[in-house]
């Protein structure tokens, strides 16, 4: 199915006003409502390498996996929709090939980077995640931030030791839990959500929420959902009025009207025969 003209998709990166370089990458195909983050680590430009490998594997297996029909639907084993395992498997062999490049590679050692991925069909949306790069979904006025972060803090806010005010004011919000390219195999988290027409959904770099509040996320893409070219850049540029500490990266989907799946060829053709 062809998403073009039912989802509008802007992204954008920003080096920040402090890094040298910029170590995230960004892409997307609004042809299968793709879109990929990546936060990369690591000396010299390793960190590029490592978001620029992550999003470009993952980019091309889910465009792979979206154009065969027995990748869709449910997958009776996991329960999970065939989308959510196109995404989860991407991501298990991106993580494979990052680590493969970091130990062979000796200007790549120890790169890593973290990853969010969605992808929307049939009415869903699937996200997949590693590390601190968040999803988030403005809904009939609400903001939710949706993944939660594989990181030291997010583990120490689950048990308790701190409370989600306490982790905002945190200066140590950075070390990651999880990421590709540092282990052989990683843990993907996936999860599918129910989407709704004028949902907007928005994917980030750690570089936005460190240097700009929730709240003022969530007015920011209030305000100006007229277009999302507009909230990205107003993104972007607040974080850098905030000090932009880090590169910051935005990718923002909008939900123009409801995309049902058109049943495939082969549920036609059998039903052809039931009547
Ligand atoms: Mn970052």
């Amino acid at each position: 199915m062809n998403l073009r003209g039912k989802i509008e998709i802007t992204e954008l990166s920003d080096t920040g006003r402090v890094r040298e370089h910029n170590e995230d990458a960004v892409t997307s195909n609004i042809d299968i409502g793709l879109m990929v983050l990546a936060d990369g680590m690591g000396g010299y430009n390793a960190g590029e390498v490592a978001s620029g490998i992550a999003v470009q594997i993952v980019a091309d297996l889910a465009s792979e996996g979206a154009a065969r029909e027995e990748r869709h639907g449910i997958d009776s084993h996991s329960g999970l929709m065939r989308q959510s395992i196109v995404l989860r498997d991407a991501v298990y062999r991106a993580n494979k090939i990052i680590y493969q490049t970091a130990q062979s590679q000796t200007n790549c050692e120890g790169m890593g980077t973290t990853i969010v991925a969605c992808m929307f069909y049939d009415n869903k949306v699937s996200i997949a995640h590693v590390g601190d790069s968040r999803a988030y979904r403005l809904r009939q006025g609400k903001l939710d931030q949706v993944t939660l972060d594989h990181s030291l803090l997010q583990e120490l806010v689950d048990r308790g030791f701190y409370s989600e005010e306490e982790a905002q004011r945190s200066t140590n919000r950075n070390y990651v839990t999880r990421a590709l390219g540092v282990e052989p195999t990683v843990e993907v988290e996936v999860h599918e959500y129910d989407v709704l027409p004028e949902d907007i959904y928005l994917l980030c770099s750690d570089g936005l929420p460190d240097m700009v509040e929730d709240e003022d996320i969530h007015l920011t893409i209030s305000t100006f959902n007229d277009s999302l070219d507009v909230v990205g850049q107003q993104l972007v540029d607040l974080a850098n009025d905030h000090g932009g500490r880090d590169n910051v990266s935005v990718m923002l989907a909008q939900v123009k009207e409801a995309f049902p799946a058109k049943k495939g060829l082969f549920a036609w053709i059998a039903g052809l025969f039931r009547s």
